[in-house]
């Protein structure tokens, strides 16, 4: 098959389902043209049968504002006919799914191609809710051919929301489990921390909704009781305010502020457990990679993540907004290694089981499959 696939490629969850959704439909022998308008940040490795597509971003000085959309449907329309792309998958409706409803529309006459959009987050419980995006966000649902949504929350969410007139398919964001397998790396380990100490690990983009100061609060209070160091990695919008937190509670010398990395297997290989504060997920795509590596998630009790945590079997989720909870349940498990470990192999065992990379991407393969052959949804 040759698909088209487009999205952010910016640090967060849609540009790294996107970029190892083509990862491995290549390696099944498709060819997959990958469009953004930089490289995604997680493609960062050569692989056959994948290419990438920059979208040049025009800034004519007449046009204030650069015209992103258009753009990408204007590379999305040469692709199509230059590869006989079969498939267009655009990660997020707004603006990439607008865009691949024009490239369709360009190129109508001479080819045929099918529009495939998988909803994230953002796009439906935020930025489609404001009342100025609501019919863009609708029209785009009604005219694509195919909707996707990464859990069953978001799936509620987007019919409560915009009622679309075709039927939505729930495919869960997945890990590629054997990469995303716990290390023995004792050396990084005592990089940041004593051996009596434990490792606490947060990632995100330190957008508003990731809540960050919350983890903060709650190590000042967990590493009261437990000799502990926080690991934040990522950055955002938010990194500031986070920053002069730390510097408030004093807590510079146990906090490892590390920034945006790409590849986050070794450090969560030497973390214990991973907090996660966001007042909602589309899914939560980095707690699902903690717990590939065996890392027990504890988290609010907020969108998709009660999908693939078990409370009180893999990790804990905690009403939102309440720290001390986050902390005491966050002591529970530090202040017991067999409880943790318990906790760490059974978080492997539903990724593997239920989300693991080879399991999902068939889901993906199978939808396009349908959609070419005209089958209804
Ligand atoms: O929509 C966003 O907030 C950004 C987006 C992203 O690009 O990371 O995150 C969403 O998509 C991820 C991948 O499916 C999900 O794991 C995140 O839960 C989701 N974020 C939100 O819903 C806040």
């Amino acid at each position: 098959m040759n698909i088209a696939i487009v999205c952010y490629p910016t640090l967060g969850g849609s540009g790294i389902v996107a970029t190892e959704l083509a990862y491995k439909l290549a390696q099944k022998g498709n060819k997959v043209h990958l469009v953004s308008y930089s490289l995604p940040f997680r493609f960062n490795k050569f692989k056959e049968n994948i290419y990438f597509h920059n979208v040049p971003i025009t800034n004519y000085p007449l046009f204030e504002f650069p015209m992103y959309t258009i753009s990408i449907a204007a590379k999305l329309a040469e692709i199509v006919q230059n590869e006989n792309i079969e498939i267009i998958h655009c990660h997020y409706a707004i603006p990439h799914t607008i865009s691949g409803i024009i490239a369709k529309e360009i190129i109508k006459d001479y080819q045929k191609v099918k529009v495939v959009t998988t909803l994230h987050g953002t796009d439906v419980t935020l930025v489609g809710k404001q009342e100025n995006f609501r019919q863009i966000v609708q029209f785009a649902l009604n005219k694509t051919d195919a909707i996707t949504c990464v859990s069953e929350f978001l799936y509620h969410s987007t019919i409560r929301e915009f009622s679309p007139n075709k039927p939505i398919e729930v495919i869960p964001n997945f890990v590629d489990t054997k990469e995303y397998k716990r290390q023995k790396i004792p050396s990084l380990r005592r990089r940041f921390a004593k051996d009596t100490e434990k490792i606490i690990i947060h990632i995100s983009n330190f957008r508003k909704v990731k809540r960050v100061p919350d983890v903060v609060l709650a190590f000042e209070l967990i590493q009261k009781e437990i000799p502990s160091r926080l690991l934040l990695v990522g950055d955002g919008p938010d990194f500031s305010e986070v920053e002069s937190l730390i510097m408030k509670l004093n807590l510079k010398d146990k906090i490892w502020c590390l920034g945006e990395q790409t590849s986050v297997v070794e450090l969560l290989s030497i973390s214990d457990i991973f907090l996660l504060t966001s007042e909602t997920e589309g899914f939560g795509l980095a707690a699902l990679e903690a717990m590939s590596c065996e890392v027990p998630v504890v988290c609010y009790n907020v969108g998709g993540l009660k999908e693939f945590i078990h409370d009180g079997k893999d990790g804990f989720l905690i009403p939102i907004g309440k720290i001390d909870l986050l902390a005491k349940k966050s002591i529970e498990l530090l202040s017991n290694d067999t409880l943790r470990t318990k906790f760490g192999k059974k978080a492997r065992q539903t990724a593997i089981e239920s989300y693991d990379s080879e399991l999902i991407t068939k889901k993906y393969l199978n939808l396009y499959t349908s959609l070419l052959n005209g089958d209804t949804l």
